[in-house]
């Protein structure tokens, strides 16, 4: 017995790209959604806010109240205040409200953390992680190698992935766990804030089929508004709809698609999408000035941040941008593609200054804040491929 286990091992090991029904294991992807995230930093940042309802406004920068609501906390839900509302209309819905404006970079280097810490979760296949962030508080981990397809050290690894982001950030976050991406994205938010579900493969006709079509993550008011008017109201209509009429109705990639989603398969894998990455830093100048040292001191700062953090993934860089904002609040962004990858602090440096020369000779305007962003990240070719050259 002991040799056969060892004989399947050690052909599992020399043909990994044997067809996946002999040693494939069950797939298991995790998904993390954070908690009410802009107004949860903000509590988090304020503890006099605890218990109120609060709201954090894109403001548009002209009278009082007159931009729109971008999240809220849990409080504030309850009396109907949504994403999206103009905030008069959620100051009318509750006049406690506490109102905030929105401060993006802050919360993007908040974000930036937990990605980390949701990254060092992942598998690791062929030297990348096994990670896909997609949006400023959401990401992808895939962990079937890590818990070797079994669910229940899954739900373990969520709940310390819950602790760890718990303990450094003090926020909450919910967690799907399913046997793809998009069963894990649809399980996420099932229990909602701080909440954890695993949808294992044979619970997930039971989970899907009962739900609405329009609750298919991928589909939007439009499919759904079609969908109905074909008879389609539960996912399980769906699945159990010919596929040769999806086509008809939806063209080939979608009509398949559609099937294919309702039987909860997907087989996209959880990957970095190619070049979508970028990391960046931006700050506030001490006062506003044209003062070219005291704006190069604070972007060689930021230079630096960024080259740490390139350094510690092995990444490179391709494209460098330069962002400023001015004291009239105006904001204006230059970039410049290499024409090859890079990942010294000198190069950075250099293009940085240079952009920002641009900026001194055009600008009369005192600027407020610097930034400093790179692009199409890829991995590093290591040394002794370059020596091999
Ligand atoms: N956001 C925004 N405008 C929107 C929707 C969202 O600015 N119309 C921002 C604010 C949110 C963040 O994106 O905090 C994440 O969006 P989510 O949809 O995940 O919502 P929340 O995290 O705020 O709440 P939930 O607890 O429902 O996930
Ligand atoms: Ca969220
Ligand atoms: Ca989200």
């Amino acid at each position: 017995m002991l040799f056969v286990l060892s004989l399947f091992q050690s052909l599992k090991d020399n043909y990994t790209n044997l067809p996946g029904i002999f040693f494939s294991m069950q797939r298991v992807v995790l998904h993390v959604d954070m908690d009410y995230f802009f107004a949860a930093i903000e509590e988090r940042e304020n503890p006099e806010l605890q218990g109120k309802a609060v709201v954090v406004c894109m403001l548009s920068g002209r009278s009082g109240l007159s931009g729109a609501v971008s999240t809220c906390n849990y409080i504030a839900r309850e009396s109907g205040i949504k994403a999206g509302m103009p905030c008069s209309k959620a100051k009318k819905l509750n006049p406690e409200t506490v109102f905030l404006p929105a401060r993006k970079d802050f919360y993007t280097l908040v974000s930036d953390r937990i990605m980390e810490i949701l990254r060092s979760y992942a598998d690791v296949r062929d030297n990348e992680d096994a990670f896909e962030q997609i949006s400023i508080d959401e990401a992808f981990v895939e962990i079937t190698e890590k818990t070797g397809g079994d669910f229940n050290l899954a739900f373990n690894t969520g709940i310390r992935i819950k602790n760890e982001i718990k303990e450094k950030e003090q926020l909450t976050c919910s967690v799907g766990i399913g046997p793809n991406k998009l069963i894990a994205k649809m399980t996420s938010s099932v229990q909602k804030p701080d909440g954890i579900t695993v949808i294992s493969p044979d619970k997930l006709k039971s989970f899907l089929w009962p739900l609405k079509v329009s609750k298919l993550w991928g589909i939007g008011d439009v499919t759904a508004g079609k969908l109905q008017e074909m008879g389609i109201v539960t996912i399980k209509d769906l699945a159990e709809y010919n596929v040769i009429d999806l086509i008809s109705t939806f063209g080939k990639t979608r009509g398949i698609w559609l099937k294919q989603a309702a039987a909860g398969i997907d087989d996209s894998p959880v990957k970095e999408r190619e070049g979508s990455e970028q990391i960046g830093r931006i700050a506030t100048l001490p006062e506003d000035t044209l003062d070219i040292n005291l704006i190069s001191q604070l972007l060689d700062r930021l230079t630096e941040d960024v080259i740490s953090k390139l350094d510690s993934r092995g990444l490179s860089f391709r494209n460098v941008t330069v962002t400023v904002i001015n004291s009239k609040f105006k904001m204006y962004t230059k970039s410049r593609t290499l024409n090859h990858p890079a990942y010294s602090k000198e190069i950075l440096l250099e293009v940085t200054r240079e952009i920002l020369g641009e900026f001194l000779s055009e600008s009369r305007t005192e600027f407020r804040r610097v930034g400093v962003r790179v692009g199409e990240l890829q991995k590093r070719i290591c040394q002794k491929s370059l020596l091999d050259y």
